[in-house]
């Protein structure tokens, strides 16, 4: 068995410390991290996803899951930010309220870092208060807002809502995505961009940056 396979069934079983040891193993192997991200980390959550849909697993099982994602993300998260040097610019990131799921926000957050971008991590559950207020506070080029869940989606619009509301939609880039988020919904609610993975969203952040 491939040592990604092995990753990806030690995090459907839950056992974080198989997780981290074998994410270690993968990368003294001389493996690309992104790689042990993408092919064992995330299939493995791929799988667990399916699995919870279909009833056959329940949230227990899917918050060890979620726990052995982390420990191994603990190992990827300095190689992906290796490259990262000074910060060329600011993003302030959060999943909206209503929403717990921080696991995918989180990968934006590390490849955003890894582009070079210094990211003010509001965290999960983040009122258009909040997302408003920490925009007055660090002058961000970037807002960036995850929601995995139907239901959490205008959540998204909200925010928008807010930052005209306050007179600071002008001042930012308004960046969304998760799971269910599409580019018609971007399009929609009047977001400057959709994208459908963390490595998109990093790279867009940066022509964001750049333009
Ligand atoms: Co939840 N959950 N969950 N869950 N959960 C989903 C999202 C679901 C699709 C499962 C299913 O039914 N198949 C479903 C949502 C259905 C829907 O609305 N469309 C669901 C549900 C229903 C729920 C609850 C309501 C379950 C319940 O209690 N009955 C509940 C809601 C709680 C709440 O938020 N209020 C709930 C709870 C949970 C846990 C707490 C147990 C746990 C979260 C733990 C955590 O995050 N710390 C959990 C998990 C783990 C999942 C699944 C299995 C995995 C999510 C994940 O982390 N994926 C998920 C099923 C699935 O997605 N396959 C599911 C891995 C991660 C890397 O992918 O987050 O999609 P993802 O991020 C991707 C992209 O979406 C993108 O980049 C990342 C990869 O590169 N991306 C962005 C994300 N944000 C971005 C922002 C960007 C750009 C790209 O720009 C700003």
């Amino acid at each position: 068995m491939s040592i990604l396979l092995e990753i990806s069934e030690a995090l459907q079983k839950g056992n974080a410390k198989a997780v981290s040891e074998k994410t270690k193993e993968a990368l003294n192997q001389g493996l690309e991290p992104y790689a042990v991200l993408t092919e064992g980390l995330i299939a493995g959550m791929g799988i667990i996803g399916v699995k919870f849909k279909n009833d056959e697993i329940y949230v227990p099982e899917v918050m060890m899951a979620a726990k052995a994602m982390y420990s191994g993300l603990d190992i990827l998260k300095p190689r992906l930010a290796e490259e990262g040097v000074k910060p060329i610019g600011k993003v302030v990131l959060g999943t909206v309220k209503g929403d717990l799921h921080d696991i995918g926000k989180n990968l934006v957050g590390m490849m955003m870092i890894g582009a070079g971008l210094e990211v003010i991590d509001l965290g999960k559950n983040v009122s258009a208060e909040k997302f408003v207020n920490a925009v007055v506070e660090h002058k961000p080029a970037i807002v960036a807002l995850s929601a995995l869940l139907t239901t959490t989606m205008p959540e998204q619009k909200n925010v928008i809502e807010a930052l005209k509301e306050a007179g600071l939609r002008e001042s930012v880039k308004v960046m969304i995505g998760g799971a269910p988020v599409t580019e018609t919904y971007a399009n929609e609610i009047g977001a400057d961009a959709y994208t459908p993975d963390a490595a998109s969203a990093a790279q867009k952040a940066k022509e964001f940056i750049a333009s």
